[in-house]
């Protein structure tokens, strides 16, 4: 029988032949995978960055995107890029976690005070590392973007307090360090994909989930699940991950080309996604979702055991200092 890998790197080759067959003789269209949807900023700023390529080109390079998880789960894809069967993908940090121990710290409860501490630092030589880290598995980290600050939601009650979440069955990433957050924030945490979730809550398999607020309305879960509750337990970011055998068919000008251009995406991205997050906010309250704000310290003293477990391993360790030197 294929294998699941086989299967999902069977699927991406197809894919991407099919992509380069339509391409003009010489030319080299990427193609690339995301889980959101059209116009969610992740997807918009790989796209810019596609323009971008083709303008500086003459249309000999550009990207693809297969939006709203048309390649599969995060995991999946990132498997497609690393044996080449697919060139880029965008996924958040939860999906690194397990292959690529230093993406847990930026994922961590806590780690970081606000939006511009998360930017300083993964603007900084703490995200430099971070990407450079992800040359051990045949890829090259182009860049990180925001995620915003991930919050849990559910279809019963205002979270207050991490006694509140008790009994509740919430979605998290399949990612062992979410599900230990899950757990440590008072829950009963149950791994699915992202694509899974909205059924998942209009069929009670489970009670809630956590996430960006741009996240919650782009998927639409908004219209199931009424409380969201400010627990503001991580900021896990976003990486734009590239196959090494796929940066490597480029020219070196083009190499240096698309490394700016993906650099020169992040403010753009960001820039997107503090008007969606705005947005995001005002329309889930007049679809009458209830926000209410939580008791922090409560969450904060929670989740510290399981920070410093992770930290027992002196590399986590030695970012997550360095992480925090930057607060
Ligand atoms: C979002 C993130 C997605 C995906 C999703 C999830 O915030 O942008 O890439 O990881 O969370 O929870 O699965």
């Amino acid at each position: 029988m294929l294998s699941r890998r086989a299967a999902i790197v069977g699927l991406g080759a197809g894919l991407a032949a099919a992509t380069r067959g339509l391409a003009m003789p010489g030319s080299q269209v990427m193609t690339a995978a995301d889980v959101h949807v059209a116009g969610y900023p992740t997807v918009e700023a790989v796209r810019w960055i596609g323009r971008k390529m083709a303008e500086a080109t003459g249309d000999r390079h550009g990207i693809r995107v297969y939006h709203a998880g048309q390649l599969g789960r995060e995991q999946d894809t990132v498997e497609m890029v690393r044996f080449g069967a697919i060139d880029l993908t965008r996924v958040n940090f939860a999906a690194l976690n397990n292959a690529f121990p230093l993406t847990q710290v930026p994922a961590l409860p806590y780690v970081f005070d606000s939006v511009e501490h998360m930017r300083r630092a993964m603007d900084g030589d703490p995200g430099r590392r971070v990407l450079e880290g992800f040359a051990s598995r045949g890829l090259v980290g182009l860049c990180i973007y925001d995620s915003g600050v991930r919050c849990v939601y559910n279809v019963r009650r205002a979270i207050h307090t991490p006694a509140d979440l008790a009994g509740l069955k919430i979605r998290v990433p399949p990612s062992d360090i979410f599900i230990e957050i899950g757990r440590a924030l008072g829950a009963n945490p149950t791994p699915l994909s992202f694509g899974e979730v909205y059924s998942s809550l209009q069929t009670h398999l489970i009670d809630g989930a956590e996430n960006n607020i741009h996240s919650f309305r782009s998927s639409r879960q908004f219209e199931v699940a009424k409380h969201w509750s400010e627990t503001r337990h991580s900021y896990s970011p976003e990486a734009l991950l590239m196959s090494r055998r796929g940066f490597e068919r480029l020219g070196r000008p083009e190499q240096e080309l698309l490394l700016r251009l993906a650099s020169e995406s992040v403010p753009y991205m960001r820039g997107l996604g503090d008007v969606a997050e705005a947005e995001s906010r005002a329309s889930v309250l007049a679809a009458g979702v209830q926000i209410n704000e939580t008791d922090l310290a409560a969450f904060e003293a929670a989740t510290a055991p399981l920070v410093e477990r992770r930290l027992g391993n002196p590399d986590l360790r030695h970012l997550y200092d360095d992480i925090r030197s930057l607060a």
